[in-house]
């Protein structure tokens, strides 16, 4: 295909001087919503933590050429490449950082570690587990030569659920008993929202079930520190059939083409429930449908001694019951996350002046970057993401055989 540097190639070998740290080039393919939120992430983590290694934004990739030239120069990439396969082969880019749908996340995952690259891969990690099967195994024989892997599930760089994984470590919940969990948005709610990528089953992969059932399945994993047995679940598609979009995705969005409609080959909502080898109870929510309720994580976990509960809309507070006080005053209490003995935080502000979302990405490359430095397998592994996506697989399989899903009597 047809190769284009697009732009003017900066010196991107980092800072000069004697102090300087050696660089770690990253190069990003992809540069839509994800796109500007890693690159939000890569541009603000060495400006605000002390790294081993400095960042540099050496090229970002989109096919493109006016849109990609128009976002580099927005998050502040060196360059611009219109072909993937050119980023890859470029032997000044380090790690290659995948922001693009689920279809593509293995192919360029198999080529970037051939080409000998770290590799930081969004969720979910592939659109199925053979995919991601054949990934991790890529990973495990590039680790061999040194290469490091990493999937990116996000919510686990929240000062807040850093700090509850803590806690639940130190035991301070007991037997765990319950994992209740729900990720609600409501931008489908409009029947003519248009059929963009995220609808379509040979893109995305599933629908609310991969881009926010797998959020929500590895934050509960993680927190609970043990993985699911099995589900038993529910899934729905509420409007079968929507408007094609009339142009670029915007955010999560697009104007919507006129009479042309195509059909929603994804699911709108997934519930499922689970067991934890503990014999603790898991319960899940993902859906797109839950009108007036945007970006709306929330997990609860309750214990023999205690119960955690963080809202990702109050993303700087942690609730915490400690089951162990006297009855008379114990009750939920408010853990304002902000304190430079919190996670990441002391590389922030004072306490009290909160982070928001875009800070996990700043966290998430933070994690990533002591991890390649110091040579260290990072988390969540490819393995990690595997895992996810055999939960993803079990939903889809017990959704459609419906088997332990008990009809009423009418
Ligand atoms: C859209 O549903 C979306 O952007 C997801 O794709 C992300 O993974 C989630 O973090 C926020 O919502």
């Amino acid at each position: 295909g047809a190769t284009a540097t697009v732009g003017s190639r900066a010196d991107v070998s980092g800072s000069a001087g004697p102090a300087a740290k050696p660089p770690l080039r990253v190069g990003m393919v992809g540069y839509a919503f994800m796109g500007a939120a890693h690159s939000q992430g890569w541009r603000t983590v060495g400006r605000v933590f002390d790294l081993p290694r400095s960042p540099v934004l050496a090229a970002i990739c989109g096919r493109d050429a006016g849109a990609v030239r128009a976002a580099a120069d927005r998050h502040g990439w060196a360059t611009a490449e219109t072909d993937w396969r050119a980023l890859i082969e470029r032997d000044d880019i380090d790690l290659v950082d995948i922001c693009t749908p689920g279809d593509s996340h293995a192919e360029i995952t198999l080529a970037a570690l051939a080409a000998g690259k770290h590799v930081l891969c969004e969720k979910p990690l592939a659109n199925s587990v053979e995919e991601a099967e054949t990934m991790t195994a890529a990973a495990e024989e590039a680790y061999r030569r040194g290469q490091l892997v990493m999937v990116g599930f996000n919510y686990r760089r929240v000062p807040a659920t850093a700090l509850a994984r803590t806690m639940v470590a130190e035991g301070r919940l007991g037997t765990l008993r319950h994992v209740r969990v729900t990720y609600l948005q409501d931008w489908l709610v409009d029947p003519e929202f248009p059929l963009t990528w995220r609808l379509r089953k040979e893109l995305a992969g599933s629908g609310a079930l991969g881009d926010l059932g797998a959020h929500i399945i590895d934050l509960a994993q993680y927190l609970a520190g043990e993985r699911l047995t099995g589900v038993s679940a529910l899934t729905e598609t509420f409007v079968k059939e929507r408007p094609l979009p009339g142009g670029a995705v915007k955010g999560l969005s697009a104007a919507a083409a006129e009479g042309a409609t195509g059909q929603v080959t994804v699911d709108d909502a997934a519930l499922f429930t689970g067991r934890f080898p503990s014999g603790a109870l898991a319960s899940f929510e993902a859906t797109r449908y839950a009108t007036g309720r945007k970006n709306s994580l929330r997990i609860e976990l309750n214990g023999s001694d205690g119960s955690i509960a963080f809202d990702l809309e109050r993303l700087n507070e942690l609730a915490y019951h400690d089951g162990r006080e006297p009855g008379t005053h114990a009750g939920f209490r408010r853990i304002l996350v902000t304190e430079p003995d919190h996670p990441y935080l002391d590389a922030w502000w004072p306490p009290g002046h909160g982070l928001g979302y875009e800070h996990t990405f700043v966290h998430q490359a933070r994690d990533l970057v002591h991890a390649i430095a110091e040579g260290r397998r990072p988390e969540p592994s490819f393995a990690d993401g595997l895992q996810v996506q055999r939960v993803l697989a079990a939903v889809e399989e017990s959704a459609e055989k419906n088997s332990v899903y008990t009809p009423i009597a009418v």
